[in-house]
């Protein structure tokens, strides 16, 4: 049985290094960055025994159906614009951070101008003030989203799962907007790219800590691509603060193509796993023929930026819960921040997977 397992392919970019966050801005104080390129190496270090592949650029054509084309613009132009503030004369700020925020509260249902200023433009698509842009941030994102689309390639050339390193992460990005540390919705394009190669039914599932919103966001509307979610409460205070609740279920033609699994902080594996069995077989019923898998690893113990109490061996039987769906399968990497234990747990998932 064990001589049969294969495993699972790595896809990576050395071009997702090139993101350096810096600085992150939380209740207005910088930071230093948690999502920072060392996650690449930890998790790379893990995977030794995995067949390593390096991404294939691919052009944005499924890029632009989950994001808008301004909204792409913008990112690709963001920096450069900055450095013509001249933000780094004025007051040494060499990334984009936004300050100036077009709510709802404030347009009031009028159409106002775009703003004109750097600074100003920034706050129409960034909703947090964590999420920065430096140099090379575009290269990075978009090199993540080669390795999701060159994951999709291996799944639909007969592998039965791939594992994209992605860096960023994607899920909180949503069709014109970005925060929580992702700029472009990494899964959002595999599930694209999966339908597109004939899979009438593609389930996201989403294993980070946090509620992907971006994620949801871009398919609420959409039967064809189903979102399921198991992360930490909203409710109990946390990122994204006003999703990820139960009662969001979809929109439209796609009401139950949704579906939220909140936990109260503290939720160790027990709990977690029961959540995890639920989302797989919800997957099941809908009649899904392929999957995304949104692995976060920042629901364990040991990761600073959740509450969520998972263990090792909690990721490694996720992996064989989902795993167990024996669907073709495009993993794409989201969250986990604590460097020493971080490619672990992704091993630990992949291992797992395989196994199931
Ligand atoms: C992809 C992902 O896991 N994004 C996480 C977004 C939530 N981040 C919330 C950060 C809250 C404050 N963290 C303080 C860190 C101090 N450096
Ligand atoms: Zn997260």
């Amino acid at each position: 049985m064990h001589a049969l397992l294969v495993s699972i392919p790595v896809v990576w970019s050395a071009a997702t290094r090139l993101h350096e966050p810096k600085q992150e801005v939380w209740v207005g104080k910088p930071t230093e960055g948690t999502e920072v390129a060392a996650r690449v190496d930890a998790i790379l270090e893990s995977l030794g025994g995995h067949p390593m592949t390096e991404a294939v650029p691919h052009d944005s054509e499924v890029l632009t159906r989950i994001h808008h084309p301004e909204f792409l613009e913008y990112l690709e132009t963001a920096h450069d614009r900055w450095l013509e503030g001249p933000y780094v004369e004025l007051v040494g700020q060499d990334r984009v951070v936004p300050y100036f925020f077009a709510t709802p509260a404030l347009i009031q249902g009028m159409s106002p101008r775009a703003p004109v200023a750097a600074h100003a433009l920034a706050g129409r698509y960034c909703y947090d003030t964590m999420t920065l842009i430096g140099p090379g941030t575009w290269q990075a994102a978009r090199a993540a989203v080669d390795c999701s689309l060159t994951a999709v390639g291996l799944v639909t050339d007969g592998e039965q799962a791939a594992y994209a390193l992605c860096r960023p992460p994607g899920h909180h990005a949503t069709q014109t907007g970005f925060g929580g540390s992702c700029y472009l919705n990494n899964a959002g394009v595999a599930a694209v790219a999966l339908r597109d190669a004939g899979h009438r039914r593609v389930a996201i599932l989403d294993l980070d800590a946090h509620h992907g919103n971006g994620t949801q966001a871009i398919f609420w509307d959409d039967p064809s691509v189903l979102y399921g979610s198991v992360h930490v409460d909203p409710g109990a205070g946390w990122f994204p603060h006003i999703f990820g609740y139960a009662e969001e279920r979809g929109g439209g033609a796609a009401i139950d193509a949704n579906l939220n699994l909140p936990l109260p902080e503290g939720t160790g594996d027990p709990t977690w796993l029961e959540a995890v069995t639920e989302l797989a077989a919800w997957t099941r019923a809908a009649g899904c023929t392929a999957l995304v898998v949104s692995l976060g690893v920042d629901a364990a113990a040991d990761d600073p930026e959740s509450p969520l109490l998972v263990t090792r061996n909690g990721y490694h039987a996720a992996g064989t819960i989902v795993g167990g769906l024996e669907l073709p399968s495009v993993i794409v990497q989201e969250g986990g921040y604590h460097l020493p234990s971080l490619g672990g747990l992704v091993a630990a998932y992949l291992t797992g997977h395989e196994e199931g």
